[in-house]
C-alpha cells in the first residue's frame, strides 16, 4: 500500500524510506496482500439470502484487515498506524494509538519502541498517553522499570531513549509523589539501575559492581538530600536477584541493528593468522564494525566491537590506504567471527589492518570509526542531567 498524500501530511513529514530492495519487496508484499485481500473478499462475497453467514463474512473480512493492519505496523509502524486509521480502526488522538500500543497483542516491541520515541509533538503525547497507561503507585523504582522496560523494547537511539526514560520519570514521581527530589534524580537512578542490570548479568562484565559502589556512584544525586540506604540497597538486591527481561521479539533477527548505519563500504581485510588480503563488506554501527561476504548477506562474518580501540593511518608496502584498528595496551582484539561451518569463534587479531579504495575514503572511515568509538550515548544522556542537577542545586 502506498502511503497517500494525505498520510505525509498526517505525520508531518515524508513517508520513511526503505533502501530500494526492501522498497521493492514491500511494495510487492502490499499489493500482493491487497490482491489476496480482494480475493479473500470476493470469495467471501455474502450470500444475500442468509443474513447470518452476510453478518460472519462481514466481519471475518474486518478481523483480517485489522490483522493486516497489525503485520503492517510490525513491518513499519507508521505505515500500518495509517492503514489502521484508514480502516477506521483508530482514531488519530494520542489516547486512541496509545491504547492500541499498550494493550494490542500481537505487535513487535521493537517497532512500538522505535514509534514511541519519535520527536514529533503527536508522538510525544502518544508516549505521555502510553506511559500514563501504567500503573507505578507504590512499586518501587525497579519493579516500575520492569514493568516499563516489558511492554516495549528500549530503541538504540540514545535521544529516544532520553524522551522516553523522561516520560518513564516524570509518571514515576507523579505516582509516588515524595519518593525523589526531582524527576532528574528518578531518570539518574533509572539509568544507574540499567546499567547495574548490565554489569551484574553480562557474563562477560567481570568487575561486578557491588552495593557499596552502586550507593557511592549515587551519591549526591537527590538535590541536597542523600536517597535512603535502605532503598538504594532494596533496589540493589532485587536486580541482583533477578535481571530485567527484555521482550525478544527479533532477538534473532539482526537486520534491524543494519538499518542506518554510521557508514558502510567495501575494505581489503587482512587475515589474523594467515595474511591474505579478503574483500569485505563493512558496517559501522553502534560502537562496532560488523564485517560480511557480501552486501546482501543477512549475518556477518565477523564483528569487531570497538570499545577500548583506537585507530590510525598505516603505511604498508604493498596497499596504498590502510588504516588499522588497534588496541592501544598492546593486547589482542576482542572479536568473534563466523567460521566456515557456523561455529562462533574469538578472533585471533593482534590488530586489524584494513585497506579503503582511495585517500579519501580511508581518511572518511577514520573519522566515522574515531566519532563511533567516543560516543557514548547513554554516558553523555547521565552526564547532563548530573550537571543540570548540580547547577539548581547550586543556584
Ligand atoms: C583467512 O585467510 C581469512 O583472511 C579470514 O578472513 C581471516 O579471518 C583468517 O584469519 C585468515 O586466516 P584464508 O581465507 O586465506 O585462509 P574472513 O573471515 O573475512 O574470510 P578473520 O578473523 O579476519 O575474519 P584467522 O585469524 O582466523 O586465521
Amino acid at each position: 500500500m502506498a502511503i497517500s498524500r494525505k498520510d505525509s501530511f498526517l505525520w508531518g513529514r515524508a513517508p520513511p524510506k526503505l533502501p530500494l530492495a526492501e522498497r521493492r519487496q514491500s511494495d510487492r508484499s502490499y499489493n500482493l496482500n491487497d490482491i489476496q485481500l480482494k480475493l479473500e473478499m470476493a470469495n467471501d462475497a455474502p450470500d444475500s439470502s442468509n443474513p447470518d453467514r452476510k453478518q460472519r463474512s462481514k466481519s471475518d473480512v474486518r478481523n483480517r484487515k485489522f490483522l493486516r493492519g497489525k503485520k503492517k505496523f510490525n513491518m513499519d509502524p507508521e505505515v500500518g498506524i495509517c492503514y489502521l486509521i484508514e480502516h477506521g480502526f483508530l482514531e488519530w488522538r494520542a489516547e486512541s494509538v496509545a491504547e492500541f500500543l499498550y494493550k494490542e497483542e500481537g505487535l513487535n516491541k521493537t517497532a512500538i519502541g522505535n514509534f514511541l520515541g519519535e520527536r514529533e509533538e503527536m508522538h510525544l503525547e502518544i508516549l505521555k498517553e502510553f506511559v500514563g497507561l501504567h500503573e507505578f503507585s507504590d512499586l518501587n523504582l525497579v519493579q516500575a522499570l520492569r514493568q516499563f522496560l516489558w511492554s516495549f523494547r528500549l530503541p538504540g537511539e540514545a535521544q529516544k531513549i532520553d524522551r522516553m526514560m523522561e516520560a518513564f520519570a516524570t509518571r514515576y514521581c507523579d505516582c509516588n509523589p515524595g519518593v525523589f527530589q526531582s524527576t532528574d534524580t528518578c531518570y539518574i537512578l533509572s539509568f544507574s539501575i540499567i546499567m547495574l542490570n548490565t554489569s551484574l548479568h553480562n557474563p562477560n562484565v567481570k568487575d561486578k559492581p557491588s552495593l557499596q559502589r552502586f550507593v557511592a556512584m549515587n551519591r549526591g544525586i537527590n538535590n541536597d538530600k542523600e536517597l535512603p540506604f535502605e532503598l538504594l540497597s532494596k533496589l540493589y538486591a532485587s536486580i541482583r536477584s533477578e535481571p530485567f527481561k527484555i521482550p525478544e521479539d527479533d532477538g534473532n533477527d539482526l537486520t534491524l541493528t543494519f538499518f542506518n548505519p554510521d557508514r558502510e563500504g567495501w575494505l581489503l581485510k587482512m587475515g589474523g593468522r594467515i595474511k591474505t588480503w579478503k574483500r569485505r563488506w563493512f558496517i559501522l554501527t553502534d560502537s562496532c564494525l560488523y564485517y560480511f561476504q557480501y552486501t546482501t548477506d543477512k549475518d556477518p562474518i565477523g564483528i569487531i566491537p570497538l570499545e577500548n580501540l583506537c585507530v590510525r593511518k598505516l603505511q604498508d608496502s604493498s596497499k596504498p590506504y590502510c588504516l588499522e584498528l588497534y588496541n592501544a595496551k598492546g593486547q589482542k582484539i576482542k572479536a568473534c567471527k563466523t567460521e566456515n561451518k557456523g561455529r562462533v569463534v574469538q578472533g585471533k587479531h593482534q590488530s586489524y589492518k584494513l585497506n579503503a579504495a582511495s585517500e579519501e575514503e580511508r581518511d572518511d572511515w577514520i573519522d566515522a570509526i574515531r566519532a563511533s568509538i567516543t560516543k557514548d550515548p547513554f554516558y553523555d544522556l547521565v552526564m547532563m542531567r548530573k550537571r543540570k542537577l548540580i547547577s539548581n542545586t547550586s543556584s
